[in-house]
């Protein structure tokens, strides 16, 4: 090939390359070491001396024009590249968005909140405690001092602080009773919800971690009717007019008398079923009058104040305010049952 001739097949590929990697392609061939210009460099060593001269300086100047040509094409498919790219990225601030779906409250949370509104409602305050609790406030000021057989009512999970069994998880929220009481003269009109672990397997009813909502009062001239009233007060604010309710004799060590709190089964009305145990009656909690003992153990003179405590399953109340027959479904996580509430 003639210098004229490698010169326009160059320019040739160089305007159809139509990309910068295209291009880079197209520069090798063009000026690189197996080019067709090389080619003619090589072939200059076997000239006569007086035609190398103009040879060469007509192969350098194709060299010079090559390059010129690459570098004004090069800038032009790069801009192209560019404009290409910011169009694809441009934000198109008029498109409408559909709205992010946002979540909710889980059941057992909306739940805890109304139970809280029903007592409110009622003139009690809102407590707290903490899930770490220690022994004396989870047993011994309850009345249960060391070795008494009452706390193996409660399967107890410990944390390995201090002495061994000093520290657990609450089993229950009652200890939340002997913080307010510890903290606060009477008169005391408190509920406490929260969460409350225990050793037990999970099947329909029960959970290793559930929540319980705790109620006390301490006042003067409190009587057990006081406490069934509450109780009858509650469950109508909260499962409706529908719902029958009844006390059962029990015993708690924190609380003289003491009852079992239930409900008829929705799921049998009252016939017997798997979530009932066949009893017709679901048990809500536990309640009774304050014990004196306990009343001693917070420094409340048991002759002036009276008092009564109570605690439920929040749990229990959502599965039968919504017919849910399974606990379990509260943490399998599935957003089918979850989406429902
Ligand atoms: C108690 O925990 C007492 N502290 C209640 C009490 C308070 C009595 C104040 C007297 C005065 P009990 O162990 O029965 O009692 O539990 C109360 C309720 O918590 C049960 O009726 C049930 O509704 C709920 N509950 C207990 N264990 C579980 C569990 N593993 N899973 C889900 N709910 C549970």
């Amino acid at each position: 090939m003639t210098p004229e001739e490698v010169e326009k097949s160059g320019l040739l590929a160089i305007e159809l390359a139509v990309t910068p990697d295209e291009l880079r392609t197209v520069e090798t061939d063009v000026l690189g070491k197996r080019s067709a210009l090389s080619g003619l460099n090589q072939q200059l060593g076997r000239m006569p001396a007086e035609e190398r001269k103009d040879a060469g300086r007509a192969i350098n100047a194709v060299r010079v024009r090559l390059t010129a040509a690459l570098a004004d094409r090069r800038e032009v498919l790069e801009a192209d590249d560019r404009r290409r790219r910011l169009e694809a990225d441009r934000l198109d601030l008029t498109e409408v968005v559909g709205a992010v779906p946002r979540g909710h409250l889980h059941l057992v949370d909306q739940a805890r909140r109304q139970l809280e509104d029903v007592f409110v409602g009622m003139g009690y305050s809102v407590a707290e405690g903490p899930e770490i609790e220690t022994d004396w406030h989870n047993f011994e000021a309850l009345n249960m001092p060391p070795a008494h057989p009452a706390r193996g009512m409660w399967d107890t999970l410990y944390v390995k602080l201090g002495e061994p069994e000093s520290t657990l998880l609450r089993t229950h929220t009652s200890p939340v009773q002997i913080r307010v009481m510890t903290s606060q003269p009477p008169p005391i009109y408190i509920v406490a919800p929260g969460r409350a672990y225990r050793r037990d397997t999970p099947d329909a009813r029960h959970l290793p971690v559930f929540h319980q909502i705790e109620g006390l009062v301490v006042d003067r001239g409190i009587t057990f009717g006081d406490m069934a009233g509450t109780i009858e007060a509650f469950t109508t604010a909260y499962f409706g007019p529908g719902i029958t309710s009844r006390l059962r004799p029990s015993y708690f060590p924190f609380t003289e008398p003491s009852a079992e709190f239930e409900v008829t089964c929705i799921f049998c009305e009252g016939k017997g079923c798997r979530v009932c145990s066949q009893s017709g009656w679901i048990e809500l909690g536990g309640c009774g009058m304050v014990d004196p003992n306990v009343f001693e153990a917070v420094g409340i003179d048991p002759e002036e104040w009276q008092g009564f405590a109570f605690g439920f399953g929040i749990d229990r109340c959502a599965m039968l305010r919504h017919d849910i027959d399974d606990i379990r479904h509260f943490i399998s996580n599935d957003i089918r049952f979850l989406e429902q509430f």
